[in-house]
């Protein structure tokens, strides 16, 4: 099977692959195991103007990207790789991307991403090419970008060999819907503040019994909408791993800012 395949169309190719390019993605990116074309709009524009947008019909401020040279993208984006891959339009309005999506799409031969600017894209080409409207979060940004790199950067770290195995088990038990546990390293006391005792015990079936129960009290806390959805849902209730540690591990020689 070939690299998981994603196709970014943007007027703003050069924002790609940006913070991918770093640390397990961008690593992932130099070794194969994933590909990311950033495809330019404007080189689908037809006028002598190079113009990819038109004043909205009905009035209003702001312009709407044109339907005939983003359907031009589209196509190219598809004659470039599996046909199959999930078309995807990043907006406020979309279904709110959650790790059950990150997870079907990261199963996929990839995705093709469209981010929009201005006040969006012609209504019309959404529809004709029956794309997926999908959100990152309850907020406005200036352009689809930012929320294809969040996207991205979630799948590409499921796909396999990119976590190493250690954090690939860890994720697995963490899948289950609960926020993450508090982390603590050395030193054991700082500014008066102590490490909980249990982790400098040594004893791995209480420390994870420990870090199951906070990330338990956690999700009930801070997300009580996680909360419901994992009760109800009758999700993994795999047993806590056994990673516990009296002592920190060793610092590894390699940085992981080093690309
Ligand atoms: C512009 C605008 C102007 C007046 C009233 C409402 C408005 N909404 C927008 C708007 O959403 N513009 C978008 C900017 C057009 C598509 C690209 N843009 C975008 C994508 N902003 N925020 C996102 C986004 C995508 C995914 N998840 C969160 C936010």
């Amino acid at each position: 099977m070939t690299a998981w395949h994603a196709s970014v169309l943007t007027l703003f190719p050069e924002m790609f692959p940006g913070p991918l390019g770093f640390s397990l993605a961008g690593r992932a990116l130099r070794e194969g195991r994933w590909r990311l074309e950033a495809i330019d709009i404007r080189a689908f524009a037809t006028d002598r103007h190079r113009s990819v947008d038109d004043a909205p019909f009905g009035g209003g401020a702001g312009m709407v990207l044109r339907p005939d040279v983003v359907d031009a993208a589209v196509a190219a984006a598809l004659a470039g790789g599996d046909p199959a891959r999930p078309l995807i339009y990043l907006t406020p309005r979309g279904a709110l991307l959650d790790q059950a999506m990150v997870r079907e799409l990261a199963a996929g031969p990839g995705c093709i991403l469209l981010c929009g600017r201005y006040e969006g894209v012609d209504q019309r080409v959404i529809e004709a090419r029956g794309m997926r409207e999908v959100s990152i979060g309850d907020y406005v940004l200036s352009g689809g970008e930012p929320a294809a790199l969040a996207l991205l950067d979630a799948c590409v770290r499921l796909l396999p060999g990119v976590m190493g195995e250690a954090a690939s088990a860890e994720e697995e038990s963490h899948a289950a819907g609960l926020l993450e546990y508090p982390h603590y390293t050395r030193p054991a006391e700082w500014q008066g503040r102590r490490v909980p005792e249990v982790l400098l015990s040594g004893h791995h079936a209480e420390v994870a019994r420990w870090r199951r129960a906070e990330a338990e009290r956690i999700t009930r806390e801070r997300r009580p909408d996680l909360w419901a959805k994992r009760a109800a849902g009758g999700g993994a209730t795999a047993a806590p791993d056994c990673h516990g540690r009296a002592e920190p591990p060793k610092r590894d020689a390699r940085k992981d800012h080093e690309r």
